[in-house]
């Protein structure tokens, strides 16, 4: 009975999270140290009991156009990074970008992410940025679809003019609130200024998602600094990437971390952030890594990228995209199958709204 159950420290912790009862540093670091696999199976269990909870079955899905991959950063992880002159870099124009938002909104998805590097052509040129927020302005009057950009860290004028466009959402990553290991990973980047602009963001009303990059040298105690750091950010979405190897990067020869360690990152951040959304990326292993992460907690599938458009991806640049595992037609079934299914346009929205 309870009492044999309770006499489980991994028990007592997960009772307290399961009654969102607010978890110590100690705790934290208990699950996130957890090796036994019933344990950790546990730990999937009332992630999941969690998002039932907020969320029911189901499942929000993300559209991803990369419509820049030019970049004025050097990022250590990153293949896209300005040294790397043998990746093949596109920019795609206003028409394309319109026919390919229009595809993925027929196809399902509750939300585009517009993601770019930190381009120099939008982020130097007025006339170009204006032509991209306009761009955007049009895409919500046209569609009334809820916008995301990944635009990096941009100036606080150009993050009111997102707003004013009707852009939701601004994504920038941290990748870790360990300010000298962000050095390593974010060559000459401002830890603070990264910070700022999504407090910033935050401010004036547009919805924030903070993520962490893993298998990058971060201890346990990162991971719990990052949590405590998206608890003052207020963060409305949360997540967690397993680090991929890029080819002609300073980081081309690390080991990718085992992928529990993500898992159970994502099962954590729901014990903590159960109201909030949690990304499934395709980006890290495709169609095939989408089933643990979910059983892990996570209720957002991101990285929804139509077949032979010429888009690519970011930590995996191409994997499942041009076979078409990376749509909603290949996924919905797959959803299904395990109980879940794609929440409609109205319980996205009303999330957005809360
Ligand atoms: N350029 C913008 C920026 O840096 O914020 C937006 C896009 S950036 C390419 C999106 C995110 O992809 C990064 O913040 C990082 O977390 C992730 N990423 C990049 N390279 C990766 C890799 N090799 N493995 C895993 N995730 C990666
Ligand atoms: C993803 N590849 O969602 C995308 C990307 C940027 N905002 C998102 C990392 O997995």
């Amino acid at each position: 009975g309870n009492v044999m159950l309770l006499s489980n420290k991994v028990d007592i912790i997960l009772e307290k999270a399961m009654y969102e009862e607010e978890l110590t540093s100690d705790e934290i670091k208990y699950l996130l140290l957890l090796s036994e696999k019933d344990d950790i199976a546990k730990m999937f269990r009332v992630a999941r009991f969690l998002r039932y909870k907020y969320f029911k079955n189901k499942i929000f899905y993300y559209g991803f156009l990369y419509f820049s991959t030019f970049c004025r950063n050097n990022c250590n992880f990153c293949l896209y990074r300005k040294s790397n002159q043998i990746v093949q870099r596109y920019r795609k124009d206003k028409k394309e970008i319109l026919e390919i938002s229009e595809q993925l909104i027929a196809s399902g998805v509750h939300l585009i992410d517009f993601t770019m590097g930190e381009d120099p052509y939008y982020l130097l040129n007025d006339e170009n940025l204006e032509e991209l927020m306009n761009l955007f302005k049009e895409i919500k009057t046209k569609f009334n679809i809820p916008l995301m950009v990944s635009p990096g860290v941009v100036s606080e004028k150009i993050l009111d003019n997102f707003k004013i466009a009707g852009v939701n959402w601004y994504a920038c990553y941290q990748e870790t609130h360990n300010k000298k290991l962000y050095q390593k990973l974010r060559i000459n980047q401002s830890f603070n200024e990264r910070m700022e602009k999504k407090f910033y963001a935050k401010k004036i009303g547009l919805l924030i998602e903070e993520g962490i990059l893993v298998g990058v040298g971060e201890t346990v105690d990162d991971i719990i600094n990052s949590f405590e750091n998206m608890k003052i950010l207020d963060a409305d979405q949360v997540r967690v990437m397993s680090f991929i190897p890029q080819r002609n990067t300073p980081m081309e020869n690390w080991i990718s971390p085992q992928r529990i360690w993500e898992l159970k990152i994502i099962a954590v951040m729901r014990l903590l952030f159960p109201d909030r959304l949690i990304p499934a990326s395709l980006d890290v292993d495709g169609f095939s890594g989408l089933k643990d992460r979910l059983a892990a907690g996570a209720n957002v599938i991101t990285s929804i990228i139509p077949p032979r458009k010429g888009l690519k991806g970011v930590s995996n640049s191409e994997l499942d995209i041009d076979d078409g595992k990376r749509s909603t037609d290949f996924i919905t079934p797959f959803l299904m199958k395990h109980n879940l299914c794609p929440a409609n346009k109205e319980e996205y929205e009303a999330w957005l709204l809360k």
